[in-house]
């Protein structure tokens, strides 16, 4: 089970009275960012966007702290999809550049580019409207990390509904509900989610899960298996590349959680 049509698709539609239409077909989709989303009814493929140039991936470095683990694996379905990634990291304000700058380190080291945001201080805006510039963009992340108000600063056109509520609470609660792709004034569309709770793998193999992994998909090949888990194999390269400090060890955590299926 999963959706039918999706932001971003490409559609025929046949106009029926008025201003309506219903959609005809939906054509083949070059790529999407979807994942897992727990029904009642069973396991269901929820399309986050449809032929998207890139995924804005936001986090915010404090009020909620940033999770790592949802990161990752966005950015496994990311590098599955071969949908550019790039990190988001809001509420600079709230710690120290450089402490943001040490905080998503690992991410820049793997070659994601990463941009320091502060809806506050106004920082790193411009480069994130630079980035998102005549392209057609996922902003997505958890809940409360700012999404909407990045959104709101760079066009404030859009005058979208941002949570109004004590910011002292960290839990998720929703305040941006509907997905709908936004034209930007300078070109270019943006999709604005509501925060996710659980980012379930959808149609990703345990086995190919390391590929998936920047850092983890060079190393495989030196392994002393060809079907190495890199759990306890003898001659793993990759852990011995996590104990010398070369694969950062939260990184092969977070593989090794994805791979035996504990949800992040
Ligand atoms: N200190 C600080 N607070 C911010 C910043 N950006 C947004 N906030 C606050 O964070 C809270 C959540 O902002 P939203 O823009 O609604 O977050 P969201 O990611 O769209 O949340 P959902 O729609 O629930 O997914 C609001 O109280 C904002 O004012 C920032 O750069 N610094
Ligand atoms: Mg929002
Ligand atoms: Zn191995």
């Amino acid at each position: 089970m999963g959706d039918l049509v999706a932001v971003g698709d490409y559609v025929s539609v046949l106009r029926t009275e008025g201003n309506n239409g219903v959609i005809e077909a939906v054509e083949e989709r070059k790529s999407m960012i979807s994942r897992m989303a727990p029904r009642p009814q069973g396991e269901y493929q929820q399309i986050l966007i449809a032929n998207p140039d890139q995924v804005v991936l936001v986090f915010s470095c404090a009020r909620p702290e940033p999770r790592f683990g949802m990161l990752d694996r966005f950015l496994v379905i990311a590098e599955k999809q071969q949908v550019p990634a790039v990190i988001v990291a809001n509420k600079v304000d709230l710690i120290s550049i450089n402490e943001a700058q040490n905080m998503f380190q690992v991410y820049t080291g793997l070659g994601y580019s990463c941009i320091f945001t502060s809806t506050r201080n106004g920082l790193g805006i411009g480069k994130l409207k630079d980035q998102l510039a005549n392209k057609i963009s996922l902003l997505t992340g958890p809940s409360g990390v700012g999404k909407t108000s990045l959104l709101n600063m760079i066009q404030p056109e859009l005058g979208l509904a941002v949570r109004s509520v004590s910011e002292t609470t960290t839990k998720g609660r929703h305040t941006t509900v509907v997905r709908e792709l936004f034209p930007l004034v300078g070109g270019g569309f943006v999709a604005d989610t509501p925060g996710l709770k659980a980012l379930g793998l959808w149609d990703i193999e345990a086995e190919e899960l390391d590929g998936y992994f920047r850092e983890l998909r060079k190393l495989v090949e030196h392994c002393q298996f060809n079907d190495c888990t890199h759990v306890s194999e003898p001659g793993c390269a990759v852990r011995l590349a996590v104990q010398s400090g070369e694969v950062d060890s939260r990184r092969y955590q977070s593989y090794l959680k994805m791979r035996y299926g504990e949800m992040e």
